[in-house]
């Protein structure tokens, strides 16, 4: 009996490994991580299909007769079986923990030379994402990492608690205002992929996601040979309401064509800006619920930009808006 239960959870336990459930694994984390999932998901397997196969097994074995109105007999105990279901779960749960405990120090693990990873400032907020690369002095609404170069990412909240994860990195680390958390990240496949936050943080968060993009050596020294040709552009200190727009995450909502963003959760700012007044798009960016754009929901567009640009980020940013999408001076 016992034999036929292991070996039907060992069957499910083995079918469920070749189904491919799993998004892409597109990191070394996500390769150490999934090793920890398919451990624990064929232990439960086997134990779910262990306990499950007796209590069937028994209850129809054992079941009462329809004529017996008697009492069970009375047992007491039994030390053999009581050993073995303490001693086998205890070894199981041990082992699963030491074998996480493992993988997650290796997943988080960056080389000791620190030329060989780099480090990317993860900033959240409600409801956008922004990355900061101290290295090459640039600030992103979009993550843009290096096939195959470890990054070590520091990550914080501008106002509450808020998630990192990138599904096919497995790697998650929440975002908490206050404090700086960190986590490691090892991209092994080129390819765009989503930030997703994963902590309920307001009424925007289902479309706070950010774009990822693994590129090869060739690809990445030409987006950073890309950035510093803006950066020159952009002037001394002066703010630049493209990089404020990409920043302040405004893409993650709204279309925009020079921004190059397709969003469609705000209004299109491509038709609805031009012949609006300066003013009147200022009022909307910093305090979005004056006026609901007909057909669309208050509290969706975060109501503190204020706060969180500077008035000169502002002036760059409506600047922008009114020289690219053609609004009225
Ligand atoms: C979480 C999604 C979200 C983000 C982020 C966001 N918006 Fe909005 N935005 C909306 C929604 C939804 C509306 C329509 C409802 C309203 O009027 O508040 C809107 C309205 C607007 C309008 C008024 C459009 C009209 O019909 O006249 C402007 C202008 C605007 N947003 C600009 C911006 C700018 C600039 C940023 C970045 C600083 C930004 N938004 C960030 C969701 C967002
Ligand atoms: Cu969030």
């Amino acid at each position: 009996m016992i034999v036929i239960g292991l070996l039907a959870g060992i069957v499910t336990g083995g079918v469920a490994y070749f189904i491919p459930w799993l998004p892409d694994q597109a990191s070394t984390q996500a390769e150490e991580i999934d090793g920890v999932y398919w451990f624990v998901a064929i232990i439960c397997a086997v134990v779910f299909s262990l306990v499950a196969g007796v209590s069937i097994y028994a209850g129809w074995k054992f079941r009462a007769p329809a004529d017996d109105m008697d009492d069970g007999s009375p047992i007491h105990g039994h030390t053999g079986l009581e050993i073995w279901w303490t001693a086998v779960p205890t070894v199981l749960v041990v082992a699963m923990s030491v074998w996480s405990a493992v993988a997650l120090a290796r997943a988080e693990t960056l080389p000791d030379d620190p030329d060989e990873y780099t480090t990317i400032e993860v900033t959240a907020a409600q409801f956008a994402w922004s990355f900061t690369y101290p290295e090459l002095e640039r600030t992103d609404g979009e993550l843009v990492l290096r096939v195959n170069e470890p990054v070590e990412l520091i990550l914080t909240a501008n106002d509450v608690i808020h998630a990192f994860w990138v599904p096919e990195f497995r790697m998650k680390q929440d975002a908490v205002p206050g404090i700086e958390t960190r986590t490691v990240i090892t991209p092994t496949k080129e390819g765009s992929y989503d930030v997703i936050c994963t902590e309920l943080c307001g009424p925007g968060h289902p479309v706070m996601r950010a774009g990822v993009r693994v590129l090869s050596d060739a690809d990445y020294e030409a987006w950073v040979a890309e950035g510093e040709q803006g950066a020159g552009e952009g002037g001394e200190g002066e703010a630049d309401g493209e990089s404020v727009f990409a920043e302040a995450g405004c893409g993650s909502c709204h279309t925009l064509a020079d921004a190059g963003s397709e969003a469609e959760i705000g209004p299109d700012l491509d038709s609805v800006v031009p012949g609006q007044e300066e003013q009147q798009i200022l009022t909307s960016i910093v305090d979005p619920n004056a006026e609901i754009s007909e057909g669309y929901q208050p509290n969706v567009m975060p109501g503190d930009y204020e706060d969180r640009l500077s008035e000169a980020e502002l002036d760059a940013l409506v600047a922008y808006l009114v020289e690219v999408a053609g609004a009225r001076r």
